[in-house]
């Protein structure tokens, strides 16, 4: 596995990938990695010739006051995880590589990328659609990978890959859970014992949602009703939102059919945690 540092390296080796006709699967992270983020790079390599990730804990994403001071960092174990699950190509820039002092240029998806988590985490999307837009820019993937555990994301990104005409694929990965429901994120390193067991209740909220729609409760109203009651049974966890949307443009939905998106934040202590699942 190479390892490149430099934006104008990074370049000239994509570059070098594109002109020899390969199809070149890239996966973006911010590091930290589990199984979640292992199972892009298993389904980027099963599609590619050249899988390309990136490690780049992502400034601009991280408001005064969020965590990326304390955002765990754990790059050795990254290095090896990613060596073993194949990958060909891993980028790693310093935020001054990424973000020279004279850089000016944003890219914000207006209104997609202002609902649910971008209404809680005002110019969020704004960080994560910049630094996106730069890393296909740098890599020219043919397919980039991205998890529905973060639905809101790949909202936002198919959004901007659609009006910036980024010449890529955007493929959208299942959300990979601990034995338990409890989605992998990164963030669950921060929770303690007792916070790892309430932060179930996000899992357990969503399973009750798909029951309801299951047994033919399709009325948002009721829904989120149902859910809520769930929600609120453990006293550690303060919801931030309980939605249902439509899964691309994020707006509310009267009531549930395909292509609606239920989602759920939601703080357990100080860690702001997320679910989510499609209405099939
Ligand atoms: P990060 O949180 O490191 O996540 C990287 C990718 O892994 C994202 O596409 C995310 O949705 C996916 N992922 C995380 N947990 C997952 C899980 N349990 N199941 C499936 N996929 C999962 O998302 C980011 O980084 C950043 O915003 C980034 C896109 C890299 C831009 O900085």
């Amino acid at each position: 596995m190479q390892i490149v540092q430099r934006v104008v390296e990074m370049q000239g080796v994509c570059r070098g990938l594109r002109r020899g006709g390969a199809v070149v699967g890239m996966v973006p992270t911010m590091g930290a990695l589990h199984e979640g983020h292992l199972s892009l790079v298993r389904r980027a390599r099963a599609d590619s010739d050249a899988v390309v990730a990136s490690v780049f804990v992502n400034p601009l994403q991280f408001a005064p006051g969020e965590d990326l001071a304390k955002y765990p960092r754990t790059f050795e174990e990254d290095c090896r995880a990613l060596e073993r699950e194949g990958v060909d190509l891993l980028f790693v820039p310093q935020a001054e590589e990424m973000y020279p002092g004279d850089a000016v240029t944003t890219v914000s998806v207006l209104g997609v990328g202002d609902r649910l988590d971008g209404a809680s985490r005002p110019g969020h999307f704004t960080g994560v659609a910049t630094v996106v837009s730069k890393l296909f820019h740098i890599v020219g993937p043919t397919r980039a990978y991205f998890g529905q555990k973060d639905a809101v994301q790949v909202a936002v990104l198919r959004q901007m890959v659609k009006d910036l005409n980024f010449d890529l694929e955007l493929v959208t990965c299942p959300i990979v859970r601990d034995a338990d429901g409890l989605a992998l994120s990164s963030r669950n390193r921060y929770l303690s014992a007792e916070e790892r067991k309430q932060a179930l209740v996000l899992h357990q909220t969503m399973m009750r949602m798909q029951q309801i729609i299951a047994e033919g409760g399709r009325q948002s109203e009721a829904l989120l009703r149902g859910g809520m009651e769930v929600l609120q049974r453990v006293a550690g966890v303060r919801v931030d939102y309980l939605s249902v949307v439509d899964a691309h443009t994020l707006l509310p939905v009267t009531s549930a059919a395909r292509g609606s998106l239920v989602a759920v934040a939601a703080f357990v202590g100080s860690t702001r945690l997320i679910d989510n699942f499609l209405v099939d």
